[in-house]
């Protein structure tokens, strides 16, 4: 009776190949082997035919029974191979190794300078204002100045939502509402998002002000200077200088714009026998407009006629870029984690 000799033969056999099999593949290969459709158990059964219908189903049963235990032997040697492997991960497990390094994110320049500015302005007494970037021409144009045919309002590439309503262009219309609500003495700092129809390398449709507002009582363009110069010098270092050249703004007389002596080449213009690249070699780099704020504004405000202050409007991506030494305004809003964690600060 040599098939049921051989069927005897499987168990053992397939014992002996489990016992040095040590991994899925090899335990695979075993498997198609002994158990696979063309293996060594399926040719004994096919060769069940030959036998004479009295002994066909004996054989047959054993075959069932041989084919049970490889079966039942396959999943020892799997559920043992799998013990060992997780012994041996946990053996090489080393609970004291240092964790990975996270990334923990750090503030974007352009929210470094404005918390920056605003600190200073804080020190100096001043209040944090904030209002809606959508804004009606009343509070973004009419109270600062700027009637409907007004000229200045070309300059402002204004995005208009309707007739009246619109994305604000500076931050002015915070101080605007201010002074309504609120009589002098009065110091505030208004920072923002503004929107302007405007988009090419040097320009962005959306961009950061920061504006400041001081009114009270016998407030002169010295004063302005003096906080100007202090906030410069807070920012750039103590060796900065500030001068101021005539300008115009429909809500301050007289207007100016403030250059500060440039922060790379120290306002000498250059920088190792070559022209500055920051301050084209003037020596001065302008940061802001500013002014003492015209009567119009007052009167659209309802303060009395000889109220005197004065008012400022900077740009913070511009800030940032002399400050930090960036040279593309379009780093600030790609997000590109490379520039960004090149600021350091931690949140
Ligand atoms: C600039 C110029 C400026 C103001 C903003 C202002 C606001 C009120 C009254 C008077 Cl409520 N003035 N703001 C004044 C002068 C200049 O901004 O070039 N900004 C980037």
């Amino acid at each position: 009776m040599d098939l049921i000799e051989e069927l005897e033969k499987l168990e053992p056999g397939l014992a002996t190949g489990l016992a040095v099999a040590e991994t899925d593949e090899e335990l695979e290969t075993l498997r198609i082997e002994f158990l696979g459709r063309k293996g060594r158990l399926a040719n004994i059964m096919s060769r069940l035919v030959s036998l004479s219908p009295e002994e066909r189903p004996k054989v047959g049963q054993i075959a069932n029974r041989v084919k049970e235990r490889c079966q039942k032997l396959f999943a020892t040697r799997k559920a043992e191979l799998d013990a060992l492997k997780e012994r041996d991960e946990l053996a090489r497990f080393d609970p004291s190794m240092p964790g990975r390094d996270f990334w923990e994110g750090t503030l974007h320049p352009v929210t470094l300078i404005t918390e920056e500015i605003c600190d200073i302005f804080i020190r100096l007494g001043y209040n944090i204002a904030s209002g809606p970037e959508v804004e009606i021409d009343r509070f973004n144009f009419e109270a600062l100045n700027i009637p409907p045919d007004h000229p200045a309002r070309d300059m402002h590439d204004t995005l208009y939502i309707s007739d009246t309503v619109l994305l604000r262009t500076h931050t002015s219309p915070v101080q605007a509402r201010t002074m309504l609500a609120k009589q002098p003495p009065l110091a505030v700092i208004a920072p923002g998002k503004v929107y302007r129809r405007d988009s090419d390398l040097t320009h962005t449709p959306m961009f950061h002000q920061i504006e400041g507002l001081r009114v009270g009582a016998n407030i002169t363009m010295g004063d302005l200077r003096g906080t100007l110069l202090y906030m410069a010098r807070e920012v750039f270092g103590r060796k900065t200088k500030i001068r101021f050249r005539p300008s115009y703004f429909p809500f301050t007389e007289p207007s100016a714009e403030a250059d500060i002596s440039c922060a790379v080449c120290q306002g000498a213009g250059e920088l190792g026998g070559e022209t500055c690249r920051v301050c084209k070699g003037t020596g001065w780099v302008e940061i802001l407009g500013c002014g003492m704020v015209d009567p119009a504004v007052y009167e659209a405000a309802g303060y009395p006629p000889d109220s005197t202050g004065f008012a400022f409007g900077l740009g913070v991506e511009r800030i940032a870029m002399l400050k930090y030494g960036i040279n593309d305004l379009r780093l600030f809003f790609e997000n590109d984690i490379r520039f960004l964690k090149q600021f350091g600060r931690l949140i």
